[in-house]
């Protein structure tokens, strides 16, 4: 299922480009294109839904597993793995998506947040 309207729906089927990291059956996963860290990627489920509630559970069954895979591959020792659901938790685009962001050394000298608005 997708809508035709949402963004990420359009980036799954490449009608909007993206930088993939992954991609299977059931789960996609791209670069954010307005990074909070390098490397800060987010793994959607491919069924359409804007909250984590409106999922299947067999769909997001894969999506740990890949945002560890590439959390792995981005070789961060930390990182954070964030998901919102709706406008007071930050939720922008109604798609449900699983952010991965890993958090740079103190060499890198980035300090880096989740925004607050
Ligand atoms: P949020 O959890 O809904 O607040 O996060 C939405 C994210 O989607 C945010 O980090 C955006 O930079 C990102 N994003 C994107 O990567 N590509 C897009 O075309 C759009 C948003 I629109």
């Amino acid at each position: 299922m997708s809508s035709a309207a949402c963004i990420f729906c359009k980036i799954i089927k490449g009608e909007i480009p993206s930088f993939k990291l992954f991609e299977s059956d059931k789960v996609f996963a791209f670069l954010d294109i307005q990074p909070l860290s390098r490397g800060h990627a987010l793994v959607i489920p491919k069924f359409h839904g804007a909250k984590l509630t409106d999922i299947p559970d067999e769909d997001l069954l894969e999506i740990l597993p890949v945002a560890k895979k590439i959390a792995k591959a981005s070789g961060a020792t930390d990182f954070n793995i964030l998901q919102n659901n709706g406008r007071i938790a930050h939720q922008v685009v109604d798609h449900v998506h699983f952010h991965m962001i890993p958090k740079p050394n103190e060499e890198e000298g980035m300090s880096i947040g989740w925004p607050t608005q």
